[in-house]
């Protein structure tokens, strides 16, 4: 039952696709308060800069609930700390923001929906409107949950259901049904900022095979562009492109190129020039393309929030597609701003003004946050316009108040024109900022996480919140991005992402080169990439079987053991698709790890798709062993999976070589449909994807 409450005039964000009527009755669960109210009700807190308080004001409208000591919240995508979202407060502010830490309001990408569980109510809550959002999960006040709405003009639903996956599915169901990455993306991929030269990208190719490394794709970042413009290529680096992606895909592998979200100034370059003529980027409140800097200096951003700009951006993309790319990642599309031309200006007057001066603890710190604060400063949210086409009648909206659309509008640019270039071919496309919506276009990544262990365990918690808001395809950089990660990290963060669709070692430049081969002993990397390729199979297919049914791939425990206290505040483990259940293990210097089962389960400890060993365990908690060379996960009761074989590549994956692995109590039968199609066309509604088997 979803209940759809409108205020104001809420701007369209297409978020919603089955539109529902408004309700008449009184909004459910929540009481509407006004932000001052809420503020006075409150312990006062210093200013805390990451909440942006600036944007609230009289008009700000507020939700609170009152939460019972057993009340779980689960959802708001991807955000930081654990999978139940109480005790902090979470913002709505896209945010390029390389620090994944507790004390964090706000990562890169803007989910507004949730869902309170483990009291007397059951519901969940989808917030649609695309400017600056606060959910206090308990960090004012320990027990009220408050929504504080930045404007009064947003729509409201409260969705409500016999259970919680009940309540996602339907409210899966109205945003429609999420991307479906072709199947070569559920290989391993390997990416770093950046290879820079097609010879460096020969390389990678070189050394997977040479050492029987499993391999699908290759990842070029910002170098491989002409001075960081996108869709060019750098001819002295990159002059043999078509050359290199016709080798690669000979050997099955692809290349994909990121795309960032600023089109650089500069005569003569046709994006840039094609943009200007048609008043295609965002304009300053003179009505002047509007002037930041990024990686290529001085830019301007496409207005794709913009249908006709939106249209022409997707358009650019050709110039890679038609080299043979099918696959892109898009980045900075929060939007990064390094700095606002105006903003920058005037900081350079203010330091200027610091010269010769006895600068002081006041002054000496002022003038480092003006230096600092250039960087994704909010008042350059304000200093921007778009121009969006309502009804047929032209409507300009301030950045801010649309700002968490960004990303999502310039990855469905790119989606909207594979589909009219490729009617019938998937190609790959994740981004770095997104919003409910997005889910439809493409899948994402999580942004600059750190080769720390505590990162493997804050993908733990974001993954089936990310699935909540739509996302399906996704995951993180394997082995961190930024600082050196080391071997043991490298090995377990990969036994934990080959149960992840997106399994991409990248890094940054400025940390270690981090490709397996660059470790010792590569028998133990080249069995973990042979467990993901024969894991792809079932991986694939509830990845799909997800998307098409609007349904979890990561669901916590709580959501299927309601009633077992432990099993819901078990935040570490996770079930995977219909069969599995993992509990990876995320600390150094641990061979084993305690492990929570619910009822009875089949452990599965593999050393390699051929090598491994199974025992049936029973429900309670259990220390499970696994060294480095190990993977562990668990079959459910009176559940089954298919396998495949530990394969170099995902062309090579047969459903010939399928073998089922199951746990069946007492001679139960077993049955499992696995879903499998040619990888890349989009008729998904062939039953003869569907292959049944039998245990
Ligand atoms: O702020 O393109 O998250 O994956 O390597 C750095 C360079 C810009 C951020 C992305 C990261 C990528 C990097 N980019």
């Amino acid at each position: 039952m979803i209940k759809k409450f409108t205020f104001g005039t809420p701007i369209e964000t297409d978020a919603v696709l089955i539109k529902q009527p408004n309700s008449t009755i009184p909004i459910p669960y929540l009481n509407q308060i006004t932000y001052k109210e809420l503020l006075s009700n409150s312990i006062s807190r210093k200013k805390d800069n990451s909440t942006y308080e600036e944007f609230f004001n009289e008009d700000s409208i507020c939700f609170t609930y009152d939460m019972e000591d057993s009340t779980q919240i689960y959802g708001l995508g991807e955000q930081v700390r654990g999978m139940n979202k109480r005790g902090w407060i979470y913002q709505s502010c896209c945010k390029d923001n390389g620090d994944h830490i507790e004390t964090t309001s706000s990562l890169y990408a803007s989910h507004n929906f949730f869902l309170v569980c483990g009291g007397k109510d059951l519901f969940g809550v989808f917030l649609d409107f695309p400017g600056i959002v606060n959910f206090d999960m308990g960090y004012k006040k320990l027990d009220r949950l408050s929504i504080e709405i930045s404007n009064p003009n947003f729509t409201l639903y409260i969705i409500e259901g016999t259970s919680p996956r009940d309540i996602i599915k339907q409210f899966r169901h109205i945003i429609g049904r999420s991307y479906i990455a072709p199947l070569w993306a559920y290989g391993y991929q390997q990416s770093r900022y950046s290879y820079m030269s097609s010879d460096e990208v020969r390389e990678v190719a070189k050394k997977h095979e040479e050492l029987g490394l499993g391999l699908d794709a290759i990842y070029l970042d910002i170098d491989y562009m002409e001075r960081y413009k996108d869709f060019t290529y750098n001819k002295d680096t990159f002059g043999d492109l078509k050359e290199l992606t016709d080798e690669l895909q000979e050997k099955n592998l692809h290349l994909v190129p990121i795309i960032d979200a600023a089109v650089k100034i500069e005569d003569g370059y046709s994006v840039y020039e094609e943009g200007v003529a048609n008043n295609y980027f965002c304009k300053d409140e003179n009505g002047n393309d509007f002037v930041a800097g990024v990686w290529p200096g001085k830019v301007h951003f496409p207005d794709v929030l913009n249908e006709k700009a939106r249209e022409w951006f997707g358009n650019q993309y050709q110039a890679l597609t038609d080299l043979g790319i099918d696959g892109f990642w898009n980045d900075m599309n929060e939007p990064a701003i390094f700095y606002s031309e105006e903003n920058l200006n005037y900081v350079l007057e203010k330091i200027t003004g610091y010269k010769g001066t006895n600068l002081d603890i006041h002054s000496y710190f002022e003038m480092v946050r003006l230096v600092v604060g250039l960087l994704n400063n909010p008042d350059d949210y304000k200093r921007f316009y778009h121009k969006m086409t309502i009804n047929g009648e032209d409507k300009i909206f301030r950045h801010d108040l649309v700002h968490n659309l960004y990303g999502y509008f310039m990855t469905r640019a790119a989606k909207e024109a594979f589909d009219r270039m490729y009617p019938n071919k998937r190609l790959l496309l994740f981004s770095r900022s997104s919003y409910v919506g997005m889910h439809r276009y493409g899948g994402l990544w999580t942004g600059d996480n750190y080769s720390w262990w505590s990162h493997m365990k804050l993908l733990l918690s974001q993954l089936p919140a990310i699935n909540m808001c739509g996302f399906i395809y996704t995951g993180c950089d394997v082995g961190g991005f930024q600082d050196n990660t080391t071997k043991d990290l490298m090995m377990r963060w990969l036994a934990f992402s080959l149960f992840v669709p997106l399994m991409r070692n990248h890094s940054d430049c400025h940390s270690d080169f981090q490709e397996l081969y660059r470790f010792e002993n590569q028998e133990i990397f080249r069995n973990l990439l042979k467990i993901r390729y024969a894991m792809v199979p079932y991986l694939y297919s509830e990845c799909v079987k997800a998307c098409l049914n609007d349904d979890l791939v990561y669901c916590p425990l709580a959501f299927e053991w309601p009633n077992d206290s432990l099993a819901c505040e078990t935040y570490d483990q996770l079930l995977v698709g219909e069969s599995i259940m993992i509990a990876p293990i995320m600390e150094q210097n641990k061979t084993g790890r305690f492990v929570y089962l619910p009822e009875e389960m089949m452990q599965v400890s593999m050393k390699s798709d051929t090598d491994y060993s199974t025992k049936i365990l029973p429900a309670g908690v259990h220390y499970i062993h696994a060294d480095l060379d190990t993977v562990v996960f668990f079959i459910r009761k009176n559940h089954m999976i298919v396998l495949g074989k530990g394969v170099l590549n995902t062309s090579e994956i047969s459903p010939s070589d399928f073998t089922t692995l199951g746990f069946s109590k007492e001679n139960t039968p077993l049955s499992y449909t696995c879903y499998f199609d040619d990888g890349y066309s989009k008729d998904y509604e062939n039953p003869n994807h569907y292959i049944s088997y039998t245990f």
